[in-house]
């Protein structure tokens, strides 16, 4: 098949972003509503302030527990990657849930794990992986810490 001429090259592949465009328009769109329906609960279709503090406050919450865990993990086994090679106990190469709260158990450090499992999970794949985990290594501490 012959390719098609130059300029109608060009207008397909216009039409191409612009639909890739449309369709990331419309992921935002999905995930504002999201946002906006967790930052609204009582769906009244304002976000006071003081809505939005609240999600604010769990935002810090969670960041200030995730730095206590790394803290933890640094005090308790030197660095982030002799962490990650005591607690990949069968070598997988990640750590399931399962894995994880056991070790966590195990490190004496009480806070809500699960939250930061589900942080750490960072494609949502229900596991841990080595780069998940090392993440946390460039984890900043939070200035209010
Ligand atoms: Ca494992
Ligand atoms: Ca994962």
């Amino acid at each position: 098949m012959a390719r098609p001429p130059p300029t109608l090259q060009r207008k397909l592949k216009k039409k191409k972003a612009e639909k890739a465009e449309a369709v990331a328009q419309e992921e935002i769109e999905r995930v504002v509503a999201v946002v906006y329906n967790f930052l609204d609960p009582n769906n009244d279709g304002d976000v006071t302030f003081k809505e939005f503090n609240a999600f604010g406050g769990i935002w810090r919450e969670l960041q200030q527990t995730k730095w206590e865990f790394i803290r933890h993990m640094r005090e308790c086994f030197g660095s982030l990657e002799e962490a990650w090679s005591f607690a990949d106990e069968d070598g997988s190469g990640s750590l399931d849930w399962v894995e994880f709260k056991r070790l966590v158990r195990r490190w004496d450090f009480a806070g809500p794990i699960k939250h930061i499992f589900t942080n750490l999970d960072l494609d949502g794949g229900g596991d841990i992986g080595e780069t998940e985990f090392m993440s946390l290594d460039s984890t900043e501490q939070p200035k209010w810490c």
